[in-house]
């Protein structure tokens, strides 16, 4: 059995408040909201984070995009959003399993772009 948190999530051993799923993405609200609306949008497909990306699995960045859209859209996000990832320790990267974060619901400083 995976010991990844979010391969637990999606599978539904571990809750998770659930925004959209469909074939390939997951989508719940981040346990530690840093804006008033902080979602994850992950792949079910574990894979690590953006280092591990290649020909072969980057069709889920899109899939996980285009989520993104859709859950921007239902959220109200009409003003804009942000995404972010993180990939490796260095860049702040907690949970190793591929995932974006949707923020939004307020006005986003210019720092870290
Ligand atoms: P990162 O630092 O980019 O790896 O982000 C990991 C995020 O995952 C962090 O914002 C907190 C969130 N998180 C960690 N564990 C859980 C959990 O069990 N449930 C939920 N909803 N979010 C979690």
């Amino acid at each position: 059995m995976s010991e990844c948190i979010f391969c637990k999530i999606i599978a539904g051993e571990i809750p998770s408040q659930k925004v959209y799923e469909n074939e390939y993405v997951y989508a719940f609200r981040d346990i530690s909201p840093q804006a008033p609306v902080h979602i994850l949008v992950v792949p079910k497909e574990h894979v690590e984070s953006v280092a591990n990306l290649s020909a072969e699995n980057s069709y889920m960045v899109a899939k996980c995009f285009e989520a993104i859209a859709e859950v921007a859209k239902s959220e109200g996000l009409v003003e804009g959003f942000r995404v972010i990832t993180n990939s490796g320790k260095a860049a702040g990267q907690t949970v190793f399993h591929l995932h974006f974060h949707l923020l939004g619901g307020k006005i986003m400083g210019e720092s870290l772009i």
